[in-house]
């Protein structure tokens, strides 16, 4: 169900965020999920974890490069996990001393990360993860993600909220403490609205900041829809976003060879702004804080292309399906204007069958050059240079 406050809007025309996952686990370059759950064999140990707190010495962490560079790729809004399952808070809290002001770097990387975001103009967004790897019930929590839990739902409900009464008391501290937040990314249950107490935890949150937007992730209480590493073949009639990595790690990985190229990554985005979503875009920065380089020139290139085709994609609204696909590439559309996005121009004019209405004019949107056209059943669309990936602009009287 969609969040209906005119402040939370920005969503369903943002079409471009950041992810950064970033904790203790970086240490490690470990996929901090789901095989390395307290159930499962590969799980390092909650010891082990606790051990990387005190290891955890960002020296160079410097929040206001992050969203520069964020900014720069044309992303509209950034999360970060502020606390992910091995349970250490990035943020002050007086429910545990394993945060990042007790521990390992001994000062809140949150508050300098959420002004830094809000300087560059960009909405803020906190990753909050429901579980614990602390958790003694941890292994009742049905999960999805493959691994089935050794016992699913057998719980005790008062021990159950005894340890899980600190999730809501952090989240009211990083409503409270740390300013305005436009989006709170929860992760992990799909399961039991009542046993996480959903919509009391969800009035909580928007009495707070009545803008809030919330995932699908806290059970039945969601505002939009969350894809996880691909793009639904038929979107969701709600709000939606794909989160996906660039390298199949969420967490911190030396690997450079998995990356996706860029224009796979750019491809991904014009898919989903043809499909109305977001793409939520992973970067798993180093222990000490960086940006891996192969992150940040994909980012880069993305951004040059937004800087003069961006317009193709904020703010567009889901293709109609009588668009029927085309097979020149992408088409997004934003009231009386449709964008052709031409992976690779012929040098013969386009013919599109499908476009109903008067077609006032045809333009290169990179240029802003005049593109020759010709209308009888078709919009012949011609003149653009063979090799180059780009958008032609056309804006048309659509039929009503
Ligand atoms: O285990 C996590 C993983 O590290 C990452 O945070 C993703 C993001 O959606 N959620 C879990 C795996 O589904």
């Amino acid at each position: 169900m969609r969040a209906t406050h005119p402040e939370a809007q920005w969503f369903d025309e943002a079409r471009f965020g950041i992810f950064i996952h970033w904790g203790p686990y970086s240490l490690r370059e470990i996929e901090a999920s789901w095989p390395l759950m307290p159930h499962s064999s590969q799980h390092l140990g909650v010891d082990v974890y606790e051990s990387l707190a005190d290891e955890f010495n960002p020296l160079n962490y410097d929040p206001k490069v992050w969203a520069k560079a964020a900014k720069a790729a044309g992303a509209k809004y950034i999360v970060l996990t502020v606390k992910h399952h091995d349970g250490f808070c990035l943020f002050d809290t007086k429910t545990t001393d394993y945060n990042a002001v007790q521990r390992g770097p001994k000062r809140d990387l949150v508050m300098p990360f959420v002004e830094a975001v809000r300087s560059e103009g960009l909405k803020v967004g906190l990753y909050f993860t429901t579980i614990d790897w602390h958790d003694p019930d941890f292994a009742t929590i049905p999960i999805s993600a493959g691994i089935q839990s050794p016992k699913p739902n057998v719980y005790d409900p008062m021990r159950w909220w005894e340890f899980h009464k600190r999730f809501v008391e952090q989240l009211r501290e990083l409503l409270i403490n740390y300013g305005r937040i436009d989006l709170i990314w929860f992760d992990v249950p799909g399961f039991g609205a009542d046993r996480w107490r959903s919509s009391e935890v969800k009035q909580m949150m928007l009495n707070l900041q009545p803008h809030l937007i919330v995932n699908n992730r806290l059970p039945d209480a969601g505002d939009y829809e969350t894809p996880e590493q691909f793009v639904p073949v038929h979107p969701p009639d709600e709000w939606w976003e794909t989160c996906m990595t660039m390298n199949n790690q969420w967490a911190y990985h030396s690997d450079k060879t998995c990356y996706k190229s860029t224009l796979t990554l750019l491809n991904t985005l014009l898919e989903i702004a043809t499909k109305g979503g977001n793409l939520l875009l992973n970067v798993g920065p180093r222990p000490d804080g960086t940006w891996p380089e192969e992150a940040l020139e994909r980012l880069e290139a993305i951004g040059t292309w937004l800087k003069h085709s961006g317009e193709s994609i904020y703010g567009t609204k889901r293709t109609p399906v009588h668009f029927p696909p085309c097979f020149y590439g992408p088409i997004t559309v934003k009231e009386n204007t449709v964008y052709l996005h031409v992976k690779d121009i012929p040098r013969f004019p386009l013919e599109f069958r499908w476009i109903q209405g008067k077609v006032r004019e045809v333009r290169l949107l990179r240029t802003g050059k005049a593109l020759s056209y010709r209308v009888e059943e078709t919009v012949g669309v011609s003149g653009g240079v063979h090799g180059e990936h780009y958008v032609s602009r056309i804006s048309i009287d659509l039929a009503p």
